[in-house]
């Protein structure tokens, strides 16, 4: 992708993140209130915006279709999922953002076990990929991708069986250790809700400050997941080399930002509990 057209996807992704907060902002005034926008839009005083994604198995006259979303434990198989039309049709075409054409996030309802994979297409338009989870429970697949220049988060169930030991959500922490041993600090400054957060990671490794490589044609990858209901905020960083992000945090809460960021060679996942009020 040109730089031209990475910006423009950019500029539309946020856009739909801007856009929406812009209307909530203009309905309720200076003073942020804690109560979601549809609800507002229930009383007919504002048209329903909707400021999130990822909430719904089909939105935009689009949805995702799971072909087995019971998944064995601790062992690798295929996903195998598809993007429908009104009429049920395959989707088979899909604008590539952020390099690829779609980008598969996994979580467990506890906000653990996240994965982000990018899954192969194949001639009829179904995507699959080998995926691998050893705990049990209740996750949500996220399929991000855009379609006719439109962005779109779909997110359907997974059950994996067996007894989950579901964890509490880890207090708001200003640093984290990535999975590879990187140290990495959060400087996210004090945005409430509806407001432009600047969110600002600072990597180390052994005390030493550490250059990412491009990763997904950025400098890392952030995708927020909300406590409680899993929306899905999906920002990318405004230059190839720093790793800061611009995101709007839609409610008061708390969210739960998983980084993504490669370093020679590897790329590292940390996240970080995140509190907006
Ligand atoms: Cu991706």
């Amino acid at each position: 992708m040109t730089p031209v057209l990475k910006l423009a996807a950019f500029a539309g992704v946020l856009a739909v993140v801007f856009g929406a907060a812009t209307l909530a902002g203009a309905a309720i005034g200076p003073e942020p209130e804690p109560e979601p926008a549809a609800m507002r839009g229930e009383h007919g005083e504002m048209p329903a915006a909707d400021p999130v994604r990822g909430l719904a198995i089909a939105a935009g006259g689009l949805r995702v279709v799971v072909e087995d979303p019971e998944l064995a434990r601790g062992r690798e198989q295929t996903l195998r999922f598809r993007i429908v039309d009104e009429r049920g049709a395959t989707v088979r075409d899909f604008d590539v953002e952020h390099e690829r054409r779609l980008h598969l996030i996994l979580a467990r309802r506890d906000l653990t076990g996240f994965q982000h994979l990018h899954p192969e297409q194949a001639a009829d338009g179904s995507w699959s990929t080998p995926v691998r989870i050893d705990a049990p429970g209740s996750y949500r697949l996220f399929a991000d991708f855009a379609h006719d220049g439109e962005a779109q988060t779909l997110a359907s169930d997974l059950r994996v069986d067996g007894a989950a030991d579901l964890q509490a959500l880890p207090a708001p922490a200003r640093t984290a250790v990535s999975d590879g041993g990187y140290d990495v600090r959060l400087d996210a400054g004090a945005a409430g809700p509806g407001e432009e957060a600047d969110l600002r990671f600072t990597i180390t490794r052994d005390g030493e400050p550490v250059r990412t490589e491009p990763y997904l044609g950025a400098g890392g990858h952030l995708v927020a997941l909300r406590e409680g209901d899993l929306a899905f905020l999906h920002v990318h960083p405004l230059s190839e080399e720093s790793v800061r992000f611009a995101a709007t945090f839609p409610t008061e809460g708390r969210y739960r930002l998983f980084l993504q960021f490669q370093h020679d060679g590897r790329v590292q996942t940390v996240a970080f509990t995140h509190e907006v009020r």
